[in-house]
């Protein structure tokens, strides 16, 4: 007689709830890392700089006006109708300082306007491509638009820098705490805001968030919080992904003036968390 043993065994089927993204920073600037040097232009291997002195200039400052952070921060003038500054950072690999890019970034940055003279032109505080070029309209896939007028605007969208999505007016010498997710993957990715409450970006979107700031005593801070701009639609960021490489601040090269300080610069990657489950079926027979 043939005997046949079938034994089915369900082994594990463990499976946790969600419990947000995984962060791990990929940059992060406070202008206070050894390397710095009050007076000079900040250094990093992979920041990418452009000034001409003295009308266009990216200093490191020293504490004592520090109005967006603790420590030294930056400076950005731009005084020239013809000329540029800008300061561009690529995201590297921090072991072998190659680039790398990234389907799912969160871009954290302070900053202030130091001067706020007449309307015109504005720095553009974007994301592109690693080697992109921040100041083509084409190449960069989102940006925050900082106006030398007391206002800022947000544009994302795919084409030729996309469309004003959000603006608002921004005080003279107050500070602001920005905070972009950026999603470059076909399928929406969910993630923590700010305030710590979970939330969705979808597919190929971008969310701004300008946040509560305490910066301390003596330091204006400007109160707004929670989502001020979110682009939803597809098509914000363009096709393919891990195409994150690169975030930073270009002025225009034509007038009027800019002054503004930046601290606290922070890129970092997103990561779903990894699933601790398991299922395993087992068929035995002879
Ligand atoms: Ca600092
Ligand atoms: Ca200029």
């Amino acid at each position: 007689m043939k005997k046949i043993r079938l034994m089915m065994a369900v082994l594990l089927a463990a499976f946790s709830g969600y419990a947000g993204e995984t962060e791990e920073v990929l940059l992060s600037m406070t202008f206070d890392e050894g390397g710095q040097t009050v007076g000079y232009p900040p250094s990093y291997p992979g920041l990418l700089l452009a000034q001409t002195p003295p009308l266009t200039a990216v200093t490191v400052m020293d504490s004592s006006a520090n109005k967006v952070g603790t420590g030294n921060w930056v400076e950005l003038i731009d005084a020239s109708d013809s000329d540029f500054a800008k300061m561009e950072y690529n995201l590297l690999d921090p072991v072998t300082l190659q680039l790398q890019s990234q389907s799912v970034i969160r871009w954290d940055f302070t900053f202030s306007p130091l001067i706020v003279s007449g309307a015109g032109a504005a720095i553009q505080a974007g994301v592109a491509k690693a080697n992109g070029n921040i100041g083509s309209g084409a190449q960069r896939f989102c940006s925050m638009r900082l106006y030398d007028n007391g206002t800022i605007r947000f544009y994302a969208g795919a084409a030729s820098g996309g469309a004003n999505i959000y603006s608002m007016a921004i005080g003279l010498g107050k500070a602001y705490k920005v905070s972009m997710f950026l999603n470059d993957l076909y399928e929406s990715f969910p993630y923590v805001d700010p305030n710590g409450v979970s939330a969705v970006l979808p597919a190929k979107s971008v969310a701004l968030w300008i946040e509560d700031v305490s910066l301390g005593a003596n330091k204006s801070v400007y109160r707004v919080g929670g989502l001020l701009a979110f682009a939803g639609a597809a098509g914000s960021i363009s096709g393919g992904t891990n195409d994150l490489g690169r975030i930073g601040f270009v002025s225009p090269d034509v007038g009027p003036s800019f002054d503004f300080a930046f601290d606290d610069i922070k890129v970092s990657k997103l990561s779903r968390p990894a699933t601790p489950g398991t299922l395993s079926l087992y068929l035995l027979g002879d």
